[in-house]
């Protein structure tokens, strides 16, 4: 779906009042910053053709296969009525009340047992309005595998729908709704982080997993998870990073959250390792600056390695200076780090500017940037506030962050990838500070997604069956953690 469509859609229903902020007082009893009211719509009929528009295109692009289209009432149905007038779709109509006369049926429209309808819904706060018509269908013998929503709040419905089977596809994210916004300045920095921290404050879905004093989230054991959605099914979530969107992609494909970290000095080495290795792997990371003999050349000869295995690298440069000076350092200099490495990361230590500095050389080349919320090693001052303020700091650029290094899951958005350095099979350290963790309880238990893995393979004797080990191990867990087995 084209941004640009969606970017004039958000300002039009901030013209129409669709969209207010201020305080509003919802059904819950619970004060809102930001009230959306969609039942405006209908007063607008070519606003009514765009949504029903985009909504359609949704599916398409899902490639959704289903036999009727039924609208949550009331809001959606008018909507719904205007696809499947438009695009010659059979609809069902639920009704809100069996009627006390006649056939009593609660699903108006012919239909056949196992036959599979498409949901479209306005907004979706828990996703609770959908699941209840999916229910009404369910008793039907309808199936329901996917639901549309022009606005998805982002306060759980796409997570506890997934844990119902249903899959969510938002048209419009609130954190997307506030970006266009503040950048149109139809509202102010404030107004966006206060709306934000409301969002986040007010997951439905999981209980609040953060305690009092701030410590990042630690996931619960694999077999009391619930929130889960496939890395494939994260790679089309519609504010998704277009590099975490092909990261997440490729890590399905390969069936592979193995970050090899390459920490050789020498050329000839690196590229061995990543033409050897590259079939294992969904990411390789480098320290380009312990390279003996670096030569621009070598650096385009690692991009083709990486374009011939369908791998992104990811130069661990740990960037932690003012914007000014990390713009220099990404684009120039001897290494011309921007022009080869898909991802790197940063420190927030500096504040925002380090990623405004990063992001305006990274940005126009597709570039993707994950910030150190915790580190690896013993000791690390990277913990409590530090790590939340590092969080904040992701959400507010999020169209330049893609993720955290960390130990263990901290965001409980979706598009965000966390990757986690420090791993071997056992646990233990290397005596310099560096400790490590084991790739299941990385993956399953601490729910981070990628694992870095450095000398536990380069120290093997036989470094291709040795990331073949980690591969395995870490997409075992992985299954594990989404309750499936045997892939
Ligand atoms: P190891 O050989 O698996 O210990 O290598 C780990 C790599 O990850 C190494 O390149 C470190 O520089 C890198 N790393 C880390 O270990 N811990 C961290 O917190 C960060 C990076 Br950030």
């Amino acid at each position: 779906m084209e941004n640009s469509c969606v970017d004039s859609l958000i300002l039009k229903l901030h013209d129409v009042n669709a969209v207010k902020f201020g305080e509003y007082k919802l059904k819950s009893g619970m004060i809102t910053p930001i009230y959306i009211d969609l039942r405006v719509l209908v007063s607008y009929p070519s606003l009514m053709n765009q949504v029903s528009s985009l909504i359609y295109q949704r599916a398409q692009e899902e490639e959704l296969k289903f036999d009727s289209v039924c609208g949550v009432p009331y809001t959606a149905l008018p909507l719904a009525t205007i696809i499947c007038s438009r695009n010659e779709l059979p609809m069902l109509i639920r009704r809100k009340e069996a009627k006390d006369y006649g056939t009593k049926r609660m699903v108006e429209g012919v239909f056949r047992e196992g036959e599979t309808c498409l949901i479209i819904e306005d907004t979706v706060t828990s996703g609770s309005s959908i699941l209840e018509t999916a229910e009404v269908l369910y008793k039907e013998g309808l199936k329901v595998t996917d639901a549309i929503v022009l606005m998805d709040r982002e306060q759980g419905g796409v997570p506890m729908l997934a844990s119902q089977g249903i899959r969510l596809h938002p048209v419009i994210s609130m954190f997307k709704l506030l970006n266009v916004l503040l950048a149109a300045e139809r509202i102010d920095a404030q107004t966006a982080r206060s709306v934000r921290k409301f969002i986040l404050d007010n997951n439905t879905f999981s209980p609040k997993e953060e305690n009092g004093n701030g410590s990042p989230i630690t996931k619960k054991p694999c077999n009391e998870q619930s929130q889960e959605l496939s890395y494939g099914a994260r790679a089309k979530l519609p504010n998704a990073h277009p590099l975490a969107s092909k990261l997440l992609r490729i890590m399905e494909e390969k069936k592979s959250n193995l970050c090899v970290s390459a920490d050789v000095t020498s050329s000839e080495e690196l590229l061995q390792l990543a033409d050897s290795l590259g079939p294992k792997i969904c990411l390789l990371k480098t320290h380009m600056d312990i390279l003996k003999d670096f030569t621009p050349a070598f650096s385009q000869d690692l991009k083709a390695l990486a374009e011939k295995h369908n791998f992104l690298i990811f130069e661990d440069r740990k960037f932690a200076d003012i914007g000014n000076t990390v713009k220099h350092q990404y684009e120039g200099g001897v290494y011309q780090i921007s022009s080869w490495s898909h991802i790197v990361n940063a420190h927030a230590v500096p504040g925002p500017g380090v990623l405004k500095g990063l992001s305006a050389v990274g940005t126009l080349l597709g570039r993707g940037c994950l910030l150190i919320a915790q580190m690896s090693s013993q000791g690390s001052l990277a913990t409590g506030e530090y790590t939340q303020a590092v969080l904040k700091m992701a959400e507010e650029q999020s169209d330049f962050v893609i993720g955290f290094i960390c130990g263990s899951k901290i965001s409980k958005r979706l598009e965000f990838i966390h990757m986690t350095p420090g791993v071997q099979m056992q646990a233990g350290g290397d005596g310099l500070g560096q400790q490590y963790t084991s790739p299941d309880e990385v993956i399953c238990n601490k729910g981070s997604d990628v694992i870095i893995v450095g000398r536990g393979i380069l120290g093997a004797s036989d470094r291709l069956e040795a990331a073949e080990s980690y591969r395995k191990s870490g997409w075992e867990a992985y299954t594990k953690r989404l309750g499936q087995t045997g892939q």
